[in-house]
Formats: structure tokens, sequence, C-alpha cells
């Protein structure tokens, strides 16, 4: 890959942790909507501090120049509003990566950019703790493809960047359907610990159990409509291991979307549940659990864009 300059778009977490790890390698931009220190500090896995400038600007005062690529790490729900404002800036052909969760504007973004659209879907832990500092909280793995299979060139190009700048990468022909795994694991864990401000590890006991169950349920009954093959191929069963065991290793851990909860931000339901409904209601299905999840969140969305009752 040319060692032109790596847009990054979405100064979160994981934006600052790509920025950070890409920067050593090939030049980088975080592009964002409000501006940020250019002094940014890692805290790496080892309880290591790192200290670099890195470049900035904002989504509304872009420099003159053409990415080599445009990384979208904005939350799910943005991603698409990020690439409008920057899709006319952008000559055909730049290839844009989508590090969303969920299922939502990654097919949307593939039909509408001008260009490889490649997919990716991480283990990378990190957090945010302050403007200027983000933590790497644990090391993870990360596949990237394009929802069609073509561009396995560019994938793997981009994988080996990642990979030398501390992010192993790899690049697969079956995105679409680790992107539905990580959402059948996200879909069966976040409503129900974020609705009960509940550790992951708190799912294992009663009375959060047999609902987790009941959401393994409806999510292997649609995906298995879907042609989403279960890891280790084995039916429901394959996604219970699977969902269980990101439970286990995630125990002590507050989920993304609690954590959303917790500040009083969106959350990603849209892009994780609702892909879902729509799937089941292609298929003839009834996803009573999964539905009264996303009525809910979608409450709570609503209640947080209305403004304050005058008093
Ligand atoms: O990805 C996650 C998240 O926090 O969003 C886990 C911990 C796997 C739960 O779905």
């Amino acid at each position: 890959m040319t060692p032109a300059t790596h847009w990054i778009v979405g100064p979160g977490a994981l934006g600052r942790l790509i920025a950070f790890r890409l920067a050593g390698h090939v030049p980088v931009r975080l592009v964002g909507r409000r501006p940020l220190p250019g002094r940014q500090t890692l805290v790496t896995p080892e309880g290591d501090t790192r200290v670099q400038a890195l470049a900035m600007a904002r989504a509304d005062a872009l420099p003159p120049e053409i990415p080599a690529v445009v990384h979208l790490t904005t939350k799910a729900h943005g991603a698409e509003a990020a690439h409008a404002a920057l899709a006319a800036r952008l000559p055909d052909g730049v290839p844009l990566v989508l590090w969303q969760n969920g299922f939502a504007c990654q097919p949307r973004l593939s039909e509408r950019h001008r260009g490889p659209v490649l997919c990716a879907t991480t283990t990378e832990g990190a957090h945010v703790q302050a403007d200027d500092r983000v933590t790497h909280a644990g090391h993870g793995h990360t596949y990237l493809g394009t929802l069609d299979g073509t561009h396995a060139d560019l994938a793997t190009a981009l994988a080996r960047t990642l990979t030398a700048a501390g992010l192993p990468a790899e690049a697969v022909d079956d995105i679409r359907v680790r992107l539905w795994r990580k959402l059948a694991v996200n879909a069966a864990i976040n409503p129900l610990v974020a609705r009960f401000a509940i550790r992951n590890g708190q799912l294992r006991d009663r009375p959060f159990r047999p609902l987790v169950e009941r959401l393994i349920a409806e999510v292997a009954v649609i995906l298995a409509a879907e042609g989403v093959t279960p890891p280790g191929g084995g039916g429901q069963e394959g996604w219970r291991q699977l969902v269980w065991q990101v439970v286990e290793a995630t125990a002590s851990n507050r989920a993304s979307m609690l954590q959303d909860v917790l500040a009083g931000r969106l959350t990603e339901h849209e892009a994780i549940l609702a892909p879902l409904l729509a799937a089941a209601e292609r298929h003839g299905l009834a996803a009573p659990c999964l539905a009264d999840h996303l009525t809910a969140m979608r409450l709570r969305a609503a209640a947080l864009a209305e403004p304050p009752a005058a008093c």
C-alpha cells in the first residue's frame, strides 16, 4: 500500500487507537466534528504510556489532500451522516473501511460509496479516558473484507499494514458471516446488560440466564433462515457456545451498550436489533424478545431526543 495518508473519521476510542498504532507506519489524520489535542497519550494493554502527535482536521475544514484510505470509526448510528459529509470531497475510487458494529450501515454504504468498501470486525478493546488519552484495554484480532468478496488484494494489503502497526488483521472472503456473528453475540448480551445495568458475568445467574437463552433461540432461528452459519456449524448449540464463551471472557466488563446508557448517549440498538427483526419479518418468523428490547431501546432514544420539559 502506498504511504499516502489514512484518514480516520470518528476519533472515539477505536479511531484514536487505530490512528495511534498506524501513525508509526503510514501518515494518518484524525477527522472529527470538534478539535482534539494534537498530542495524544495511549496506555497500552501492558500498562506502558506512549505520547504521540497526531495530525487532526475538523470534518468541516478538511485539507486539500486525497486520502489513500478513509477509515470510518464512528458509532454505527453516526456512520452514514459522517460519510455523507465527506463523500462530495472524495474523488471516485478512494477505499472506505467500515469499523461499525451491527449490520445496518455496511450494506447501505457498500452501495453508496464510489469506491471499494471494506468492512471490519474487531475484538480490539479500547476506551477513552480523556480528550487526550485513550486506553488500549486488550489486544484482539481484526477481520477485513468486502461484502461481495471482491477487492481481496486491497483487503490483504490493508491487513498487512494494520498487522505491522500492532493490530493483527486478516483478509477474509466471508466478512458478512463474521459481522452477523458479532451482531448475534451483541444482540444476546447488550440489550439485557444495558437495560438492567449489570456486568456481562451477571447474565450467568438468575433471573438473567433464561432471558439470554430465549434471545439466543430467536437469533439462531433467524440466522439459520438468513443462511448465516453458526460457529462450529453446530446449529443453536453453536450460538449458545459462542455467546456463553463471550460472557465468560468478558464477565467483569460493562458492555458498550451499558456504557452508552450510563453516559446518556444513544445506543447501537438500531444497528444490532433492527437488522435481526427485519430478517425475521422477511422470513415470517416471530421474535418477541428481540422486538421487546428494540421497543424499549427506541423509547429510551426518543426520551433522550426530547427537549427537557420547561418548569
Ligand atoms: O462487544 C461487546 C460489547 O461490549 O459491545 C461484548 C462485550 C462482546 C458484548 O456484546
